[in-house]
């Protein structure tokens, strides 16, 4: 009945205003190319996307480290724990699969064809080694200075000669030709771990800790509780306001990038199959696996629960960065999905800051294109390195754009191949780039899904007092 039409627009609203957005997007990006524009004007025209990203992102610092101290300090500490070491072993298992199903699929298909077999004699490659790659990571948990890691990068220590692409720092959009010749040689990488400027790595084991601590402080510790909780509240109406703005910022986003990006005859041979690979990897870990692995768990649809995200998976679309995506992951999973708030408060901070299946999977994938194409045979132990690597450097990448191009330099140097040849395939990153940032940002909302799940009990019991938007609805 009308009614029915009625309720249904209203309730769905955003879904629908945020996938007309993404197709109007499409057809309108695709009718200005025509108009070749110059790049200052892609650069207006693409503002009001702009914009989006920005309010997103100026959310993320306070939702981060508010949601983080509230989720953690209203659990006591023995579910905290028991949740914890789920969604460590959920984040480790799934980025492993993920990165199994990378390796696999670029075994198998095997698009790269040794066009430049020369390269080892042209070039000396000064290895990095995982251990240097993980220490590095682990000194990024623990930021010298709190206010720093708030507004700053710090920079890796382990090697001076690592190429730093200049588009991604400079945040902005560059026609693609220009970037590849820009990728300089002598600079240091940004620091793993960071999300524009802030160290979120650090941020999250402080904050972690910190609510821990005022978790267990009685009545000393409510004062904090009470503020922390009432900030995090506060931040989600502002991202509710945002939400209206979200599907004109994607609209422009999406429509913004059609019209700057190459053309697509560029794509052939070689980097067309490339891209195949890394889509079908992507699509067998986000439709197959970890659907199937929230299936078995919860014995629920999980179409249903990803139905409940479509919105934040259309954004991680539009933005490619899952940190700015994170405001609208909360919105989707608390509203829609119902999941406790002290699940997601806890995991969702964490999950994008260093659970990050796309990104493994495509940098394992990735560093295999790249010695297909250098002619190079990885062996058995050189396949174990770039596994273990690539988790790694997913672990370490910002949940910005393009980060893990950055991070790929480790697992390169790891095994001994030029990093010179990111520039092989950065022309399609900015696109398989937001598909693995949607695949990110679906691995961390299924885990919330999943953790829940398995901490009923914990949850149920946790006799913590709870701040009123916990309570609340
Ligand atoms: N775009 C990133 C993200 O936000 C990570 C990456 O570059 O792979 O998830």
């Amino acid at each position: 009945t009308k009614d029915d039409v009625k309720t249904f627009l209203r309730r769905n609203a955003f879904v629908l205003l945020t996938i007309a957005a993404v197709v109007f997007g499409i057809l309108m990006g695709f009718a200005l190319r025509s108009y070749k524009m110059s790049y200052r004007e892609v650069k207006y025209f693409s503002f009001p996307g702009e914009l989006l990203m920005r309010m997103l992102q100026m959310l993320v610092l306070p939702l981060l480290v508010s949601s983080l101290i509230t989720g953690m300090s209203a659990l006591d500490s023995h579910a905290s724990g028991k949740m914890g070491m789920r969604a460590v072993i959920y984040y480790m298992t799934t980025t492993f699969i993920a990165v199994f199903i990378g390796i696999i699929m670029v075994l198998i298909i095997h698009p790269g064809k040794g066009s430049k077999d020369e390269f080892t004699k042209q070039q000396k490659i000064e290895q990095v080694s995982p251990a240097d790659a993980f220490l590095d990571l682990i000194r990024n948990m623990f930021p010298p200075n709190l206010v720093q890691a708030c507004t700053q990068q710090f920079k890796t220590q382990y090697s001076k000669r690592i190429i730093h692409v200049k588009m991604i720092v400079n945040e902005s959009i560059f026609n693609l030709t220009n970037t590849t010749q820009e990728i300089a040689q002598e600079e240091v990488i940004p620091l793993p771990g960071t999300t524009n400027g802030v160290n979120a790595l650090g941020l999250v084991v402080f904050s972690m800790c910190f609510g821990l601590i005022i978790g267990n402080m009685k009545e000393q510790g409510q004062a904090l509780r009470d503020f922390f909780d009432s900030l995090n509240e506060a931040i989600m109406r502002l991202v509710a306001i945002i939400m209206w703005y979200a599907p004109i910022g994607i609209l422009f986003l999406i429509a913004g990038k059609i019209v700057e990006m190459d053309d697509i005859t560029e794509m052939g041979g070689q980097l067309g199959m490339y891209t195949i690979t890394v889509i079908i990897g992507l699509m067998i870990h986000g439709m197959i696996i970890l659907p199937t692995l929230y299936f078995v768990i919860t014995r629920k649809n999980p179409f249903i629960f990803i139905t409940g995200l479509l919105q934040a998976l259309i954004t991680a679309l539009g933005t490619s960065s899952s940190s700015a995506t994170l405001p609208v992951t909360f919105k989707c999973l608390e509203e829609n999905n119902k999941v406790d708030k002290r699940v997601t408060r806890f995991v969702l901070p964490v999950g994008a800051t260093i659970n990050m299946d796309g990104t493994a999977l495509y940098e394992a994938l990735a560093a295999i294109f790249i010695a297909q194409v250098n002619n190079m045979e990885m062996n058995f132990g050189q396949i174990i390195t770039i596994s273990i690597t690539a988790t790694a450097a997913s672990i370490g990448a910002a949940g910005i754009p393009q980060a893990g191009l950055v991070t790929m330099v480790i697992v390169l140097t790891s095994v001994g191949l030029p990093t010179d040849d990111i520039s092989l395939i950065i022309a399609v990153d900015w696109f398989l780039d937001r598909l693995r940032t949607t695949t990110n940002v679906l691995g961390d909302s299924i885990g919330a899904g999943i953790i829940e799940f398995l901490s009923k009990d914990e949850l149920q019991n946790s006799d913590v007092e709870l701040g009123s938007s916990v309570l609340e609805e």
